[in-house]
């Protein structure tokens, strides 16, 4: 059995849909990244970065536990684990690799960036702003040429590169993104959308979750809460 311990955020989106696609059996555990259920010592111990995703999964390798953090590597090790959604030849399995690194350090951090300065910031930057709007709008290009070329971004088939990408594109407004300048993108991200997997993954603990309005939610994810040693 594998314990999901998440929030409904585009990073913990990626594994939600992952888990629905294998048909894996999970429990979820509801961590409050605005509460600051994420400092707590317990989940601080399968997540030291104080980040959502992290799974324990009571099956692991050798039949004994295993946890993980970072959602790159959940959705490999549940590739790993089912046979899924990673090309077993070689040369497709490095292509998804790249694609999915290509998420973790560039669409992942940059869409962030783009959703803080334009939402969350207490001043308005407009060099921020400007900044990582365009950073974006580079990375929706990156995909859409990538897309022009093949079905998925892997090649022609569905993989963890497209599961980690797909959910920090539904917020392309808040990105400053018009995705009609992005054909390509928007044929791809339709064709994910219409997945029932996919459908069912971002409704995990989507009733829970608060917008980041109040002071208390910004504080802790963004002022001293955040900076405390521990
Ligand atoms: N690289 C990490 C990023 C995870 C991440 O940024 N999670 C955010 C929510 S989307 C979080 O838990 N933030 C809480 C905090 O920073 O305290 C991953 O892909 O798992």
């Amino acid at each position: 059995m594998i314990d999901l311990y998440s929030w409904a955020t585009p990073n913990g989106h990626k594994v939600h849909i992952m888990l629905e696609e294998c048909a894996l059996p999970y429990t979820v555990h509801g961590i409050d990244i605005g509460a600051g259920d994420q400092f707590k010592p317990e989940f601080l111990q399968i997540s030291p970065n104080n980040k959502i995703p992290a799974i324990v999964d009571s099956d692991g390798p050798g039949n004994a536990p295993i946890s993980l953090f970072e959602s790159g590597a959940i959705l490999i090790y549940l590739a790993g684990k089912t046979g899924r959604f990673l090309p077993s030849d070689v040369r497709g399995k490095y292509r998804a690799l790249e694609w999915l690194m290509f998420q973790m350090g560039s669409i992942g951090p940059m869409l962030g960036q783009a959703h803080h300065f334009r939402l969350y910031a207490p001043e308005k930057s407009e060099y921020a702003i400007n900044r990582y709007t365009n950073e974006a709008k580079r990375l929706y290009g990156v995909l859409d040429r990538r897309l022009a070329e093949s079905a998925y971004l892997a090649g022609d088939e569905y993989s963890i590169a497209d599961i980690a990408s797909w959910p920090w594109t539904r917020s392309s407004t808040n990105q400053g993104v018009d995705v009609s300048e992005y054909p390509h993108f928007k044929r791809w991200f339709d064709a994910i959308a219409a997945r029932p997997a996919v459908q069912k993954g971002v409704t995990v603990l989507a009733a829970a979750r608060k917008p980041i309005t109040d002071e208390k939610a910004r504080e802790t994810l963004f002022g001293a809460t955040q900076y405390a040693r521990r």
